[in-house]
């Protein structure tokens, strides 16, 4: 787990976040799929949007953008604590959608990268490393209840 000194910072920052959470994940949402074109793919609701244009200007991206990062958030504030959060999440993620760890790793490192260049002042290298070690715990925990779940993910 994250000492209390790191979920401080973690969770400070998800505070400058939480505000603007819409168009963070709307952010994520579209880098995710310009950048791994396969992730897309997996939605069937968002296959047919072809263009960067078509992609901002869906409303349906920006609302489930503002679902993952809210789901994400409450995992977040739970602190070490997680589990009860995380395992429907991995269950569906598992077992309905198939989502490989490696496309959770692909979303955190874009999730990172949103939150740098939307709060460079605020987000500094100890809020970082704080960060990135939450979502691996995160992701950690996700692929272990894959397993039980029988996906090997
Ligand atoms: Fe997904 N997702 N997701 N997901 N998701 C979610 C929370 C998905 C995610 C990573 C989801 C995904 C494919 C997520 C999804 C539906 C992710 C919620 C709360 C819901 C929902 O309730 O609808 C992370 C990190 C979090 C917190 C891919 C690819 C990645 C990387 C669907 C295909 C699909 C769906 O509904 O079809």
């Amino acid at each position: 787990g994250l000492s209390d000194a790191e979920w401080n910072h973690v969770l400070g920052i998800w505070a400058k976040v939480e505000p603007d959470l819409s168009a963070h994940g709307q952010e994520v949402i579209i880098r995710l799929f310009q950048l791994h074109p396969e992730t897309q793919e997996r939605f069937a609701k968002f296959k047919n949007l072809k263009t960067i244009d078509e992609l901002k200007s869906s409303e349906e991206v920006k609302k489930h953008g503002t679902t993952v990062l809210t789901a994400l958030g409450k995992i977040l504030k739970l602190k070490n604590s997680h589990e009860p959060e995380l395992k429907p999440l991995a269950e569906s993620h598992a077992t309905k959608h198939k989502i490989p760890v490696k496309y959770l790793e692909f979303i955190c490192e874009i999730i990172v990268k949103v939150i740098a260049e939307k709060h460079p002042s605020d987000f500094g290298a100890d809020s970082q490393a704080a960060m990135r070690k939450a979502l691996e715990l995160f992701r950690n925990d996700m692929a272990s209840k894959y397993k039980e779940f029988g996906f090997q993910g």
